[in-house]
């Protein structure tokens, strides 16, 4: 009798016919445990069930263990290490000179807040069309874990130093300085983080997400309220985030009244189910309310803190024409030689 040869099942492949391996990237140098891994295991989660066409996006980084991470991710991708703190600058030069790319940036916490802090506000007010997240641990990783801008008054660093200045509420600046997207997740959360970088996928602006991202190594002791126990104990779920993407049937049922729906820049949708408070994530003075008060409370508010689905980014500001400016030719982007000539006779 002749053996029947089995067929091997079909590979698993997204909408643009990519299978989920052609998302990832190397493999990590990082502690084993270091919130940051998870993280990229979300980014690729996240581009992967989104169909990005992974060489059409563009990764940006400073430098910290954070800063490594692109390179674990979307290996297909365009990418630029930078310097430490000024990985914006970069991205607001790349996606100018081609909007037509999606630009992704992963920062951390001293590099966008502490030497970066200047680029960080300003790429902020612009609204640019950027994903920038913060791996926040609460100190310097790759330095060896000195304090950082976002470590806790109070808090107590590995090495015995008490942190004796307020922190920087990375989406309080984000919120008051003018992006249009601001979220805070959890590392460990996997449903929520990766809801909400689906969206920020489908959005159109600068995408601020603060992810807190617990350092094993430098910073997941008692006295620390960055480190995994802490978190997961004072994480205060500001409303459920569900996403539906534009190429999905859109069958949700939600009660009247518990539902925030919200219609993304490319046909996606956006629910968000209150379950604390009547919560208005359109609302910028209510955002910041929210977090100062859990702040206050020594809580972390998590979720989609505010979003502006269609506030002008700075593509739009600047009324750039629809061909990159990359692709332009010579002739339209550089004035002739007989300008520059006639300009000079006038200075004489
Ligand atoms: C101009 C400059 N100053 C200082 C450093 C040293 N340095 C490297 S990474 C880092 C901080 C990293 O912290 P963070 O951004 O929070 O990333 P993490 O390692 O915690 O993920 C510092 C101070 C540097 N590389 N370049
Ligand atoms: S030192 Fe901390 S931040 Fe850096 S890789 Fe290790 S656990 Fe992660
Ligand atoms: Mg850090």
């Amino acid at each position: 009798m002749s053996e029947v040869a089995e067929t091997p099942a079909p590979k698993k492949t997204n909408r643009i016919g990519l299978e989920l391996t052609q998302y990832r990237g190397s493999k990590t140098t990082l502690c084993a445990g270091c919130g940051h891994n998870v993280i990229t295991e979300r980014i690729i989660d996240a581009f992967y069930e989104m169909g990005v066409d992974p060489t059409r996006v563009m990764k940006f980084s400073g430098i910290g263990c954070s800063s490594k991470s692109p390179a674990y991710f979307l290996n297909q991708a365009h990418g630029f290490n930078s310097v430490h703190g000024r990985m914006p600058s970069v991205a607001t030069g790349a996606t100018l000179a081609n909007h037509t790319m999606m630009g992704i940036g992963v920062s951390g916490d001293g590099d966008a807040g502490a030497i970066g802090i200047g680029q960080f506000v300003h790429t902020m007010r612009r609204n640019l069309p950027l994903i920038l997240i913060v791996e926040d641990n609460g100190c310097y990783g790759l330095t060896k874990g000195q304090m950082s801008p976002t470590a806790d008054l109070g808090t107590k660093m590995k090495n015995g130093v008490v942190v004796d200045m307020p922190p920087l509420d990375l989406c309080a600046l984000a919120v008051e300085l003018g992006a249009s997207f601001v979220a805070r997740s959890f590392s460990g959360d996997k449903k929520q983080l990766l809801a909400i970088l689906k969206a920020a996928i489908a959005h159109r602006g600068t995408c601020m997400i603060d992810v807190i991202s617990p350092c094993v190594t430098f910073n997941d002791h008692e006295g620390s309220t960055k480190s995994y126990a802490y978190v997961k104990d004072h994480d205060e779920e500001i409303g459920e985030v569900s996403f539906v993407p534009f190429f999905e049937d859109i069958t949700v049922d939600y009660e009247p009244g518990s539902t925030t729906q919200l219609k993304m820049h490319d046909g996606s949708a956006l629910y968000l189910r209150k379950v604390a408070e009547d919560y208005n994530p359109q609302d910028k003075i209510a955002a910041l309310r929210l977090l100062h008060e859990t702040a206050a409370r020594g809580e972390f508010a998590t979720g989609m803190i505010y979003i502006q689905p269609d506030q002008d980014n700075f593509i739009d500001t600047l009324n750039l024409v629809d061909t990159p400016l990359a692709k332009l030719p010579q002739s339209v982007v550089r004035p002739p030689k007989s300008v520059l000539d006639e300009m000079m006779n006038e200075l004489k």
